[in-house]
C-alpha cells in the first residue's frame, strides 16, 4: 500500500485504520503509536502525562479527515457560516467531550483498562484552559458545541491567550491570585497555521490622497506592525461529522519592524519592543462586568478583531470576485461590545483596502453585523477616551467620527432640533475627555441587537437603550441563552444520563425536549428511588474533593447548597452568607430545633481588584471557619469556600447540588446559565425573579422552585422613591441580629473591625438591597428546610425540573440565532461524498 498517494481524504480513510479506525484494535495500536512517535516512549516508561498526550492525539487524529471534509464541503456549497468574535472562550478540557462525542468514550475506557490504566485519571492530566472569566466565555463555548452539533457552518474567532484567568488560592481566608501557565505541558488540541498569519497595524498617522480624477483616499502610515498567528482547534460535533474550526489569535513580532531596529544596532530595544508587541496575547484581563480602561485591553479588541476580519475577508475572496455578496455569505456576532471595534475595522477594510464606497460599504457591514449584549451594568459598558483611540488606531477613529456624523444626521431627520436625544445617541460621549462608547457603535452598526433572557432583553430596549430602540424598535430581540447538555448532563453526570437513556432513550442528548418524557416516570418508584441514589453517588464524589482539600467529609445526609459563580455584589453571595450567619444564631439559641442539615459550598473567583468582593470570600471563610469549629453545632451546619472554581471543578460540583443559588438582586443578571446546569442535574432552585430564573420557573412549574424577593419593577421603584436599608433592618430581628454579630468582630477577632467595610455598605447604603430581601429570602430558605424532610415529594420536584429542563439546551438557543439573526441553513458532511 502506498499511505497517502494522492492524498484525498478517502484515501486516507482507508489507508490509515490506526488513525481513524473505531475498533478497539485500532485506538489501543494509534494510543501506542502515539507514545512511540510523539512522546517518544514506550508504555513502561509512560508517566500519566505521556498517556493523556498520546490518547489525545489519537483522539485527535479521529477528527482531522472530519475537519478537512467540513471545510472543503462548507466551500464547496458556499454555505453561509456564521463567525463567532468573543475576547472569551471558556471551552474547559477536550478529551472526554471529544470522545463521548466521537462516541469512543467507553472505547478508550476498556483499551486503558487492558493496560491497568483508568480512564478518569488520565482525563485529570489535562489542563483546563481559562479562556474567559465566567458566564460570557462559557456561553460562547456552549453555542460552538451546539453549532457543530445542529451541523451548522461557524468559525469562533478569538485571542489565544498565554495566560488565561488566574489559579485562585485562598490563604488564610483571602483570595490570592497565580498565573495560569496552561501551556506549560503542551496543547494537543491546537494546530498552528503559520502560513495564514496576519499584520495588525497600530499608531503611525493617516495621509489623505487625492487622485489625479479628483477622487481621495486615505492611507494609515508609519504604523508599527503586529502579527497574529492563529492558532485552530478543532470543535465536534456530538456524533456526526462536522468538525468547525475555533481560532484564536496569538500576537507575534513582526520580522520588518525587528530589522529595522536591529540595524540601528539597538538590540535591547529591538528584544524590548518585541516582547512589548507579543505582550498584547500575555493574558487574558480578569475583570467581569466591569470594563478597564487600559490601552493594552485595546490593542487586544482591535488585534484579535483585525486578524479575524482579515481571515474573514481573504477567505470569502478566495471563492468569489466579488464583495457584494459578503452579507449572504457570512454573518458575524459580537459577544458584547468587547468586537465591537469589527464594526469599524470591517468599513476600513471594505473602503480603504477594497475600494468599496462608503454607503456600499455601510449596507454591507450592517447586513452582515449581529450584536448581543449581556449585562446592564453600568460599569461593564466600554468607553474609550478619544485621545488614546486617536494614538493607537488614528484611521479607525477617524471612521468612527464618520460613522458618528452620518448616524446622526439621521437622528436628525427623524427629531429635528431634539440636541439633548442626539447628545445621549452619539457614539462619542461629549464631556472634558471625549469617549468612544463602544456599545453605541455596536447597535449602529448592527442590524440585529439582542439580549439574553426575556426580562433582561426588555430592560436592554427600556432602560439601557431606550432611545436606540424608539429609534429602530424592529431591530431588538431577544434570545435566551442555553447550555449544551453534553457538556453539563452527558459529561459531567454519567450515571442520571444512563438512567435517563434507560427509560426513554437517548434522543435527549440531541434534543433535550425529548426529557419531557421522562415526566411519565414521576410516580414510579423505582425510578425516584434511583434518582436520590444517583444523588448521593454524585455527592460522595464532591465530598471527596471537599475531604482532600478541607480535610473533614460532608454529611451525605445534609442539604447541599451551592453557590459558584464569580464574586459579585449584585449576585449576593453576601445574603446567602447572612443567612447562614442567622441560621447559625437561631441553632445557637435553640439548640433543640429541628432543621435539616446543610452543608452550604462556596465557590468564584473575584476580579483581582474588587476589594469588597474579596473581603466577601474572607467573610465566607471566617464564618466558616467559627460555624465549622462549633461544638455546639455538630455537623448541622457546615461551610466550605471550594478555590479555584472553573469549568472541571463545576462539572463535579454542579451533579453534586441540592440545592442551587440563583439571588441576585432582580434587574441585575442578564441571564445566568449556572441556573441552567443545576436544574438539569437536579437541584431545586432557590431563587429571584431575575434573568433566565424566570423562564426556567416557568417551563418547570413555580410550585417546583424557591422563589423570594423583589422584582426587578419593585427594585426601581424603591430606588427610585429613595431606598433606606435601616427601615428593613428594624424590622427584622434576625437580620439586626446577624449584622450586630459580623459588627462586634465575632468572625474576626484577630481584627475585629475587619468586616467593617461590609456592615457600613449594608447599612448605609445597600446598593443591592439584601436587606430589602432578606425575610423572605430566610422564609424561602425554612422552606427548602421543610421540603427536604419529605424525600418523595422532593424527588418529585427534582424530576419535575429535570422534566421540564429541555427549553434550556443552547441547541434551542442557536436554532433561535441561525432562524432570525445569522440566516443559516444546516451544512451537514458527508465523508463519502469527495469534491
Ligand atoms: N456576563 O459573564 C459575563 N461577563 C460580562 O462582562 C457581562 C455579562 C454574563 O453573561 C452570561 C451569558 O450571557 C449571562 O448569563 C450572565 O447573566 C452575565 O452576567
Amino acid at each position: 500500500r502506498r499511505p497517502m498517494a494522492d492524498g484525498t481524504i478517502q484515501e486516507v480513510v482507508q489507508n490509515h485504520s490506526s488513525r481513524v479506525g473505531m475498533t478497539p484494535e485500532d485506538l489501543e495500536q494509534s494510543v501506542l503509536e502515539h507514545l512511540f512517535y510523539t512522546c517518544g516512549k514506550d508504555l513502561r516508561s509512560a508517566t500519566p502525562l505521556d498517556v493523556y498526550r498520546a490518547i489525545s492525539h489519537a483522539t485527535r487524529d479521529r477528527l482531522v479527515h472530519r475537519w478537512l471534509q467540513s471545510k472543503r464541503t462548507y466551500f464547496h456549497h458556499e454555505a453561509k457560516r456564521v463567525c463567532y468574535l468573543s475576547a472569551e472562550f471558556l471551552i474547559g478540557r477536550a478529551l472526554a467531550q471529544n470522545l463521548l462525542n466521537l462516541g469512543i468514550y467507553h472505547l478508550a475506557e476498556t483499551s486503558l483498562d487492558h493496560r491497568g490504566l483508568t480512564l478518569k485519571d488520565i482525563l485529570e492530566e489535562e489542563l483546563d484552559p481559562g479562556l474567559g472569566n465566567g458566564g460570557l466565555g462559557r456561553l460562547a463555548a456552549c453555542f460552538m458545541e451546539s453549532l457543530a452539533t445542529l451541523q451548522y457552518p461557524a468559525y469562533g474567532y478569538g485571542i489565544r491567550y498565554e495566560f488565561g484567568i488566574f489559579d485562585q488560592e485562598i490563604a488564610n481566608g483571602w483570595q490570592v491570585e497565580r498565573g495560569d501557565d496552561w501551556l506549560r505541558r503542551g496543547n494537543p488540541w491546537e494546530v498552528p497555521r503559520h502560513e495564514l498569519s496576519v499584520g495588525v497595524n497600530f499608531y503611525g498617522r493617516v495621509e489623505a490622497r487625492v487622485h489625479v480624477d479628483g477622487t481621495k483616499s486615505m492611507h494609515w502610515v508609519d504604523t508599527q506592525t503586529v502579527i497574529g498567528v492563529p492558532y485552530d482547534t478543532p470543535i465536534l460535533g456530538y456524533q456526526n461529522n462536522t468538525v468547525n474550526t475555533l481560532r484564536l489569535w496569538s500576537a507575534k513580532a513582526s520580522k520588518e519592524f525587528n530589522f529595522s531596529v536591529f540595524n540601528d544596532g539597538d538590540y535591547r530595544r529591538a528584544v524590548e519592543e518585541k516582547a512589548l508587541s507579543e505582550s498584547i496575547s500575555k493574558v487574558l484581563y480578569p475583570n467581569d462586568e466591569s470594563a478597564e480602561g487600559k490601552e493594552l485591553r485595546l490593542k487586544q479588541q482591535y488585534f484579535f478583531v483585525a486578524c479575524s476580519i482579515a481571515d474573514i475577508i481573504r477567505r470569502h475572496k478566495k471563492r468569489f470576485d466579488t464583495l457584494d455578496n459578503l452579507p449572504d455569505q457570512i454573518a458575524i456576532q459580537l459577544n458584547d461590545t468587547h468586537p465591537a471595534i469589527a464594526v469599524a475595522e470591517l468599513m476600513r477594510v471594505l473602503i480603504d483596502e477594497e475600494s468599496i464606497a462608503w454607503e456600499k460599504a455601510w449596507e454591507l457591514t450592517k447586513a452582515a453585523t449581529g450584536f448581543t449584549n449581556h449585562t446592564l451594568l453600568p460599569e461593564a459598558l466600554e468607553k474609550w477616551p478619544v485621545p488614546m483611540f486617536e494614538r493607537l488606531l488614528p484611521r479607525i477613529l477617524q471612521i468612527i467620527y464618520e460613522i458618528n456624523r452620518r448616524f446622526l444626521l439621521e437622528v436628525h431627520v427623524k427629531w429635528p432640533n431634539d440636541d439633548e436625544r442626539k447628545r445621549r445617541l452619539s457614539i462619542i460621549e461629549e464631556g472634558p475627555v471625549k469617549h468612544v462608547r463602544m456599545a453605541h457603535l455596536a447597535v449602529v452598526g448592527s442590524h440585529s441587537v439582542n439580549g439574553v433572557a426575556e426580562l433582561h432583553s426588555e430592560l436592554v430596549c427600556t432602560q439601557l437603550m431606550p432611545d436606540f430602540h424608539d429609534m429602530w424598535p424592529q431591530r431588538f430581540n431577544n434570545k435566551t441563552n442555553g447550555v449544551t447538555p453534553r457538556r453539563w448532563l452527558l459529561q459531567c453526570n454519567p450515571d442520571l444520563s444512563e438512567a435517563l437513556t434507560e427509560r426513554i432513550s437517548d434522543g435527549w442528548a440531541r434534543d433535550l425536549s425529548e426529557l419531557t418524557k421522562i415526566l411519565e416516570y414521576k410516580d414510579d418508584t423505582e425510578f425516584r428511588a434511583e434518582v436520590r441514589a444517583i444523588k448521593r453517588k454524585n455527592k460522595e464524589r464532591l465530598a471527596k474533593v471537599i475531604e482532600s482539600r478541607h480535610g473533614f467529609k460532608p454529611n451525605l445526609d445534609s442539604i447541599f447548597d451551592v453557590q459558584v459563580k464569580r464574586l459579585h455584589e449584585y449576585k449576593r453571595q453576601l445574603l446567602n452568607c447572612l443567612h447562614i450567619i442567622a441560621l447559625y444564631q437561631d441553632m445557637k439559641e435553640n439548640p433543640e430545633s429541628d432543621r435539616a442539615p446543610r452543608t452550604f459550598i462556596f465557590g468564584g473567583k473575584a476580579a483581582p481588584g474588587y476589594m469588597m468582593a474579596k473581603l466577601h470570600i474572607k467573610l465566607i471563610n471566617d464564618v466558616a471557619d467559627i460555624i465549622n469549629h462549633d461544638p455546639a453545632i455538630r455537623d448541622r451546619i457546615k461551610v466550605v469556600f471550594l478555590s479555584n472554581y472553573n469549568v472541571s471543578l463545576a462539572e463535579i460540583i454542579i451533579p453534586g447540588a441540592d440545592i442551587s443559588e440563583q439571588i441576585s438582586m432582580a434587574g441585575k443578571e442578564a441571564s445566568g446559565t449556572g441556573n441552567m446546569k443545576f436544574a438539569m442535574n437536579g437541584a431545586l432552585t432557590v431563587g429571584t425573579l431575575d434573568g433566565a430564573n424566570i423562564e426556567i420557573r416557568e417551563e418547570v412549574g413555580a410550585e417546583n422552585f424557591f422563589l423570594f424577593g423583589l422584582k426587578a419593577d419593585e427594585v426601581r421603584g424603591l430606588k427610585g422613591s429613595g431606598y433606606n436599608p435601616n427601615h428593613y433592618i428594624e424590622r427584622s430581628p434576625r437580620l439586626r441580629r446577624a449584622l450586630d454579630l459580623i459588627a462586634s468582630g465575632f468572625f474576626s477577632p484577630d481584627d475585629p473591625s475587619r468586616f467593617q467595610p461590609v456592615v457600613n455598605e449594608l447599612r448605609n447604603l445597600d446598593t443591592y438591597m439584601l436587606c430589602a430581601d432578606f425575610d423572605d429570602y430566610f422564609r424561602a430558605q425554612f422552606e427548602v428546610d421543610q421540603c427536604y424532610r419529605d424525600p418523595e415529594n422532593w424527588t418529585s420536584k427534582v424530576i419535575e425540573n429535570l422534566g421540564n429542563i429541555g427549553k434550556f439546551s443552547s441547541d434551542r438557543t442557536i436554532e433561535q440565532y441561525c432562524k432570525e439573526i445569522w440566516n443559516l441553513t444546516p451544512c451537514p458532511i458527508d465523508l463519502t461524498e469527495s469534491f
